[in-house]
């Protein structure tokens, strides 16, 4: 953790969250693990550290059923599902967290009702260039592999109580998802010293790991074959990728969450540099996830050809095309990068 949580940011922050009797706490659009461990670590945190406060955590969109189980998840608000209420809550809230995102263009449709929103917004995430000039507060930190791992060392440097175990529970999930079960190499040292910390506070971490692993539905694991059946390998490239149309997904059912990690699978493959999952949304739009494995910087090649952006080794972006022409552009694009692929990782 290269993070300076220094003493200023520490009294800023705590007077700040000490300060607001109603608490918004807001997620980026499609959360993943992090986000939601983010911002349940957080709920459930100051509702122990200040049992006067109210409160309310806000998602744009729903967040994927394998994260159901977690702990408080119920709670959250589906501003689709119910904008009245969001909208009331921002409009009296004292305070606006926002969690794992860097710029509130990342929240479809909720951004307009936090920038008319007079009071401070506090932002806490891990993605490169946050846009500064629309928080008060910005505890960021591209180095750090998740930004559960962030609100743990947070909490830490000012809870006067012991962590709660739903809130623990809640960044193991965040860090672990963020990670791929720990074997990104976004993970350092300090990683696994708060994973140790969450396990000496008692956090059952098989309970965690099947929770998020081993919690498919049988038509979820037939898709993830049917996607490995279909991989495009392009050895030439060392880059590998699978494409879903709508219809393909619709045949399994496709529920939110279901096809999140098979865009690590490629890597799976000896001596593969960079791989993409490519799907097919409602909207007609072509949504891109890629990984990498060194110093191919996925996150310059999202910003630069896939309107997108992210991490060094972890990003997405989105074409408004079909398909096959996603397919296509994304293999033409390789061939521009053909040295930086073959470069000895
Ligand atoms: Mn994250």
């Amino acid at each position: 953790m290269k993070l300076p949580i220094d003493s200023e940011t520490v009294t800023l922050l705590s007077g700040l969250l000490g300060g607001a009797k109603k608490v918004v706490i807001v997620m980026h659009v499609n959360p993943d693990g992090d986000a939601m461990g983010a911002c349940l670590a957080l709920y459930h945190s100051l509702l122990q550290l200040y049992p006067e406060q109210e409160v309310v955590m806000v998602s744009p969109n729903h967040y994927p059923a394998f994260l159901q189980w977690m702990d408080g998840a119920d709670k959250m608000l589906i501003f689709k599902d119910k904008r009245k209420t969001v909208k009331e809550k921002i409009a009296t809230t004292d305070l606006i967290i926002c969690v794992d995102f860097n710029a509130l263009s990342r929240l479809e449709g909720l951004e307009k009702l936090l920038l008319s929103s007079p009071v401070p917004r506090i932002l806490i995430d891990h993605h490169i260039h946050p846009n500064k000039e629309e928080f008060t507060l910005v505890i960021s930190d591209i180095q750090v592999s998740s930004t559960s791992e962030i609100v743990y060392q947070l909490m830490k440097a000012f809870m006067t109580i012991p962590i709660p175990m739903s809130a623990a529970e809640a960044i193991l999930t965040g860090m672990m998802t963020d990670t791929n079960n720990f074997r990104d190499n976004a993970s350092t040292p300090e990683t696994f010293e708060v994973l140790a910390d969450l396990l000496r506070l008692g956090v059952d971490k098989d309970k965690v790991t099947a929770a998020v692993y081993d919690n498919f539905s049988p038509l979820r694991m037939k898709l993830l074959g049917y996607a490995l059946e279909n991989m495009v390998i392009l050895p030439e490239y060392r880059a590998a990728y699978v494409a879903l149309s709508l219809a393909e997904l619709n045949r399994f059912n496709f529920q939110p969450g279901d096809t999140e990690s098979f865009v690590n699978y490629p890597l799976n493959i000896a001596k593969m540099k960079l791989s993409a999952y490519m799907s097919e949304q409602q909207d007609g739009s072509i949504r891109f996830s890629f990984r990498s494995r060194g110093d191919f910087l996925v996150n310059d090649f999202a910003r630069k050809h896939f309107n997108g952006g992210g991490h060094r080794n972890a990003a997405g972006g989105r074409l408004n095309c079909s398909l096959k022409d996603a397919a296509a552009f994304f293999v033409t694009q390789l061939g521009n990068y053909k040295d930086a692929l073959l470069a000895p990782i």
